[in-house]
């Protein structure tokens, strides 16, 4: 398989911490994609007309996108549990991940806004708008946080990869502050090898 990739994405990183927690990271070739809201990868958009990353050609040429069916396809590949197949713990997962991907749309459609837009344009309100998103994405994981017990599944995995990002590209942002649980949490969770792994440099 091949994963048009960039070390940065949290989405990205979402796909390869589910590949490496279900033994199939060796399976991944990666390709470096250089996806940009403006100025589009051709590579990726020659497979994938949104022209965005991760982008997943699997062994029979099939294209999959985006982050959540490419993680489908490697939990079924891996005949993995980290997405239950039924009943109200599927829901309760891939809400999870619903939630955490809605955050790391809104830091990096925040993070387009303050460096890919020219100064002359950008739009303080806009950037305020998403960064809420994010503080209260935040808050309803804190709610969540101290059920997750050891739990390692798409939904967790979403929200570590999401902190992650938020390490990354918002260390100022301050997410811990008022938030014990999920930096405990955190805590735990970002030391697993498969996180360790595909930590940003
Ligand atoms: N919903 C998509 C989001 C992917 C996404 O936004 N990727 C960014 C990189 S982090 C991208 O490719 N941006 C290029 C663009 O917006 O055209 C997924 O889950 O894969």
């Amino acid at each position: 398989m091949k994963l048009y990739y960039a070390p940065a994405s949290p989405f990205v990183r979402k796909c390869l911490v589910v590949a490496a927690e279900l033994g199939l990271r060796d399976r991944i070739e990666l390709v470096t994609a250089a996806a940009h809201p403006v100025n589009r990868d051709k590579n990726v958009v020659a497979h994938n007309p949104l022209g965005k990353i991760p982008t997943l050609i699997t062994d029979d040429g099939s294209v999959l996108y985006d982050s959540r069916v490419i993680c489908e396809y490697l939990n079924i590949l891996g005949d993995g549990n980290l997405v239950p197949r039924a009943g109200e713990a599927r829901w309760t997962v891939l809400s999870a991940q619903a939630l955490a991907d809605g955050v790391m749309d809104a830091a990096v459609l925040t993070r387009y806004e303050t460096f890919a837009r020219p100064e002359a344009f950008r739009w303080q309100d806009w950037i305020t708008g998403q960064l809420e998103k994010v503080t209260s994405g935040l808050d309803a994981l804190e709610s969540r946080a101290a059920d997750f017990g050891d739990r390692v599944n798409l939904g967790t995995i979403a929200f570590g990869c999401m902190l992650g990002y938020l390490d990354f590209r918002f260390a100022s942002f301050g997410w811990r502050d008022g938030r014990p649980k999920a930096s405990a949490w955190f805590e735990w969770f970002g030391a697993r090898d498969s996180m360790v792994a595909t930590r940003p440099a």
